[in-house]
């Protein structure tokens, strides 16, 4: 399939896998797809009004009952509509130049992620790339922190999937994920 790698299983051909492609997150067949949500929990624009679109209204009310979340920090619901079977919604850090902690933040937010699917029993997951769009966050540097941790985290999973929006997204989840495993 165009502008799709699936790379280097890890410990045997289906655990582990790290895939990255270009597409729409809403569409993923996953365990659990991971949200770039606000702190309110109350939908938006970006992937996040993506999300609630299609996944319909009981989602927005689940996360009414939760009520709101820490940047950094990861919370699940349900999926609604969609074929993937949970939400995990994780606010990231606006990019307020660099200095505000925004990097821990950001790593914050894959770590809480993994963490909240596993307790979850999830086997398969999918990102989107969180903070780099209306939060302003630098994407190769957001690419390196999500790569890094994915790395880190493969032996938990199945499936690890990086869906980029855009094709310059693409290429650089493909260029940084080659520099973190050559
Ligand atoms: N599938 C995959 N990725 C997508 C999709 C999609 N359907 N739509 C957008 N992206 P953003 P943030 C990409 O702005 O920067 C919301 O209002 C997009 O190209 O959605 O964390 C929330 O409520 C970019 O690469 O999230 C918050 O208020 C990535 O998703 C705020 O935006 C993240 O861009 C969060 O901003």
């Amino acid at each position: 399939m165009q502008g799709r790698i699936a790379v280097r299983p890890y410990r045997g051909a289906v655990m582990g896998q790290i895939i990255i492609k270009r597409g729409d997150i809403t569409k993923e067949d996953v365990d659990a797809i991971v949200n770039a949500a606000n702190t309110g929990l109350k939908g938006g624009g970006g992937v996040d009004g993506a999300i609630h679109r299609s996944a319909g209204p009981s989602v927005m009310e689940e996360c009414r009952g939760i009520g709101g979340c820490e940047t950094g920090e990861a919370v699940i619901t349900t999926a609604g509509n969609l074929l993937a079977r949970n939400i995990i919604h994780t606010p990231g850090p606006v990019w307020y130049g660099g200095h505000s902690g925004e990097s821990g933040l950001l790593r914050n937010c894959y770590i809480n992620s993994f963490k909240c699917a596993i307790e979850n029993g999830s086997r398969t997951i999918a990102f989107t790339a969180i903070s780099t769009g209306i939060y302003g966050f630098p994407v190769e540097e957001a690419t390196r922190i999500a790569l890094e941790e994915g790395i880190k985290h493969r032996g938990d999973f199945d499936r690890i999937v990086y869906v980029c929006f855009s094709a310059r997204d693409l290429d650089v989840y493909q260029k940084i994920y080659e520099e973190l495993t050559k």
